[in-house]
């Protein structure tokens, strides 16, 4: 048939959705089934995910579909956020509660792990970035602490494969989302076990890896009667890696733009062919992601939106709450460059408290320090546009391409005043949209795998007449410029 409906479950760092996207043949119909929020759950001084709830609220989806539609969907496939992971034991079982990439059990271990095996080693065969929420360096870190846990593992699973799994019962690691945990060996494309043993990590815990695309099993009997679901429903893994699904997703991507897919996280960078494992992107600290159809992500993590989601958590704590419009309002009303922060400086990775977390920065580096709502939004969003800046000059080097054009996706692409921002502090134009870039990226490797679209090129060309996009002039540069050169010394003072 020339129509087919497709589910994408997509979970971010601070929100989860299930998705339905009906394929009617040149166009994907979008529609949210579920939503429901995620983040870190603090028990005993330790920062976890809520696995099981949000296995609950997957069920959830999975039953919404079924009460609206008595046919069995084409596929369903899973994305999450990236670095973290399940371990199981002999019987499949969870060994423990899988630990949120913020935690502290990973900090100062880096450097530890270095004394081992040197940082440039490592970066020559996996190269990755180095950020201490790595796979890599949370497995050394249980290792470092002697937790128990890592040798009764029987096999790891990275979010997505664990989902998988609990769908299908067949436990494998797909490319992309295993290309997050450092622990893959970049050129080859397998798992870097050299690498792993010399760290004293156990090897033989990491599953059998499996391209994007890959029809991975059937949903089990149980899952179908608990959601009321037709069977058989076909399990497809998409890039699983969700900013390797978002990247795969956005219109008109090519050799002259920049995508930044915009959440939690600011992931900016270009589309690749091969890896860039040099020096000067060592130094730069870019990373080699996987990505779908045989691709590289060459990008950096910026640590995105974050800030501004765990300002407006603390602010509900003092009992304010506002709407993304509401801040966005008081920013633009506050005066501009006044002070700036580096959003990617170790203070912001997991604060108590982020608006003192910005207010101390700024007060340590002799800026004037943002009292109101709105001065600290700006300061976030400008700090970020000027951060997106830096990182685009430095693609420019490393790629020896002019870079055109900005494309930003995801549900930062909301935010108008930051898509300006980038315009303006970039000097380039800035096109924003979709939204569900994830989404449509998961679905549409589904629907490459179910042959109703070729390739990827033509996948891109059918979100491009699914979706509405808008494009962002850049503004008059003066007052960036001089902020970049602010920017600039205070990343190298931090
Ligand atoms: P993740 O997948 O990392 O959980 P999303 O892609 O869902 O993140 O993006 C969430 C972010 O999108 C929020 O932190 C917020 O900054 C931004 N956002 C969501 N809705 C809006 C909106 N209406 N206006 C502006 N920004 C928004
Ligand atoms: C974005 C993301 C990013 C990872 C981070 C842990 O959701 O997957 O690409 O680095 O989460």
């Amino acid at each position: 048939a020339a129509t087919a409906k497709f589910l994408a479950v997509d979970l971010g760092a601070s929100n989860g959705r299930v998705l339905l996207a009906e394929w009617d043949g040149r166009r994907f119909h979008l529609q949210e089934l579920h939503r429901f929020a995620n983040g870190p759950v603090q028990v005993r001084g330790r920062q976890y995910w809520n696995a099981l709830g949000l296995w609950q609220e997957i069920q959830q989806g999975l039953a919404r579909y079924a009460a609206r539609f008595h046919e069995a969907p084409a596929g369903v496939g899973i994305d999450t956020w990236g670095v973290d992971f399940a371990l199981l034991d002999a019987h499949g079982h969870l060994l423990g509660n899988p630990v949120h990439y913020r935690d502290a059990r990973t900090n100062g271990i880096p450097e530890v792990a270095f004394a081992t095996v040197p940082s440039d080693e490592i970066f020559q065969q996996t190269g990755i970035q180095f950020m201490q929420i790595n796979t890599l360096f949370q497995l050394f870190s249980m290792r470092h602490h002697g937790d128990p846990l890592l040798d009764q593992a029987e096999t790891l699973l990275m979010m997505p494969d664990l989902f998988h799994y609990w769908l299908t019962g067949e436990r494998v690691a797909e490319y992309t989302i295993a290309s997050t945990s450092q622990l893959l060996h970049a050129v080859e494309r397998r798992w870097a076990t050299g690498l792993a043993a010399r760290l004293r990590l156990p090897t033989q815990i990491l599953p059998p890896i499996v391209e994007p695309g890959t029809v991975l099993g059937s949903v089990v009997p149980d899952v179908l009667a608990e959601t009321g679901l037709q069977g058989p429903v076909p399990v497809i893994a998409p890039g699983s890696h969700d900013t390797a699904s978002a990247v795969a997703a956005i219109p008109g991507l090519d050799e002259r733009s920049v995508y930044i897919s915009s959440g939690t996280w600011s992931l900016m960078g270009v589309e690749i062919p091969e890896p860039i494992i040099t020096p000067t992107a060592r130094a730069l600290n870019f990373t080699n992601e996987g990505g779908v159809a045989g691709t590289i992500r060459l990008l950096k993590n910026i640590a995105g939106l974050w800030l501004l989601q765990e300002c407006r958590r603390q602010w509900q704590r003092e009992g304010r709450e506002y709407s993304w419009e509401e801040l966005l309002a008081l920013a633009e009303q506050a005066p501009p460059f006044r002070s700036l922060v580096d959003p990617d400086a170790p203070d912001f990775l997991n604060p108590d408290n982020m608006v003192e977390a910005i207010r101390r920065y700024c007060r340590r580096s002799g800026q004037p320090v943002p009292e109101d709502v709105g001065s600290v939004v700006r300061c976030c969003l400008e700090s970020l546009a000027l951060r997106y800046r830096w990182v685009l000059d430095a693609l420019e080097q490393l790629t020896g391409r002019r870079l055109e054009v900005v494309r930003i996706v995801g549900g930062g692409s909301q935010n108008r005043l930051l898509s300006q921002f980038a315009a303006d502090a970039c000097q380039r134009p800035v096109v924003t949209g979709p939204v569900e870039a994830t989404a449509l990226g998961n679905v549409m490797v589904q629907a490459i795998a179910a042959g109703h679209l070729a390739n990827v090129a033509e996948g891109r060309s059918a979100i491009a007449a699914s979706v509405a996009q808008e494009r962002f002039e850049p503004g008059p540069v003066a007052g960036w410029e001089e902020a970049f050169g602010r920017f600039l010394q205070l990343a190298e003072g931090a």
